[in-house]
């Protein structure tokens, strides 16, 4: 982990905490069962960790400072299948988390997935210039998926791993525009949970959405909650 300047819009730039340089942190991605080995080490002047939601042994569960300049190497069993995200859990919380120490750890099935079309979105707030969310973005870069649509084949499934990782907020959402989509909570189970176009989400709290675009053209989605949205967060996908 380091401490570095990330641009979270067009010559936006916010003095940022992250694992291995980017916020959110990489993408992680194992099957269920899969021993998962992560070696943290510290390259900033304060103690931070890594803390993993999901199953695992609870002394991997990362609420133990990991001192400047030392390391430590977090081994898990991973499971259950689903979407699970990671986080810095020292205090003050708000302010580790909300600096960008996150990510999401995905889990697969240990036969794997129906083939899919699929995309991680992440929603993250950011303080610039003092002001609380000022920026939000799914990804990291406010207003990159209004620039650049997520193209997917018309007709064929997709399947969208969402996050919501934002600080200082009650709740997040993701909204898609024109389909509705099945919604696994958590990633987790067989069946969906219920459908819908929108699925609101606590801070840490995430699904897995799977919907087909049938026709070619543009499909809005951002966060219901509109102030969110006006932030950076709109985006859009393109069947082509
Ligand atoms: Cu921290």
């Amino acid at each position: 982990m380091i401490e570095t300047t990330v641009e979270v819009g067009a010559g936006v730039h916010f003095p940022a905490w992250t694992y291995g340089g980017s916020v959110p942190g990489p993408v992680l991605r194992v099957r269920a069962g899969e021993t998962l080995e992560v070696r943290l080490r510290n390259l900033t002047s304060r103690p931070h960790n890594l803390h993993f939601h999901g199953s695992h042994a609870p002394e991997m569960d990362g609420w133990e400072p990991i001192p400047p300049g030392s390391e430590f190497v977090y081994r898990i069993v991973a499971g259950p299948p689903g979407v699970h995200p990671y986080h810095c859990h020292l205090p003050p919380l708000a302010e580790h988390v909300g600096r960008g120490l996150y990510g999401v750890l995905i889990v697969d099935p240990p036969g794997g997935r129906a083939p899919a079309h699929e995309v991680s979105l992440l929603l993250s707030g950011f303080a610039v210039d003092g002001t609380v969310n000022a920026i939000t973005a799914w990804n990291g870069v406010a207003g990159f998926y209004g620039r650049h649509p997520i193209k997917v084949p018309a007709g064929e499934p997709v399947r969208v791993y969402v996050a919501n990782m934002v600080e200082y907020e009650p709740v997040g959402s993701f909204h898609l525009h024109a389909r509705t989509f099945d919604v696994y909570p958590a990633g987790m189970g067989d069946e969906p949970a219920f459908q819908g176009d929108t699925v609101t989400m606590g801070q840490g709290e995430r699904a897995m959405l799977e919907f087909t675009l049938p026709e070619v053209g543009r499909y809005m989605f951002h966060p219901h909650q509109h102030h969110l949205a006006d932030r950076g967060a709109t985006g859009w996908f393109a069947a082509v």
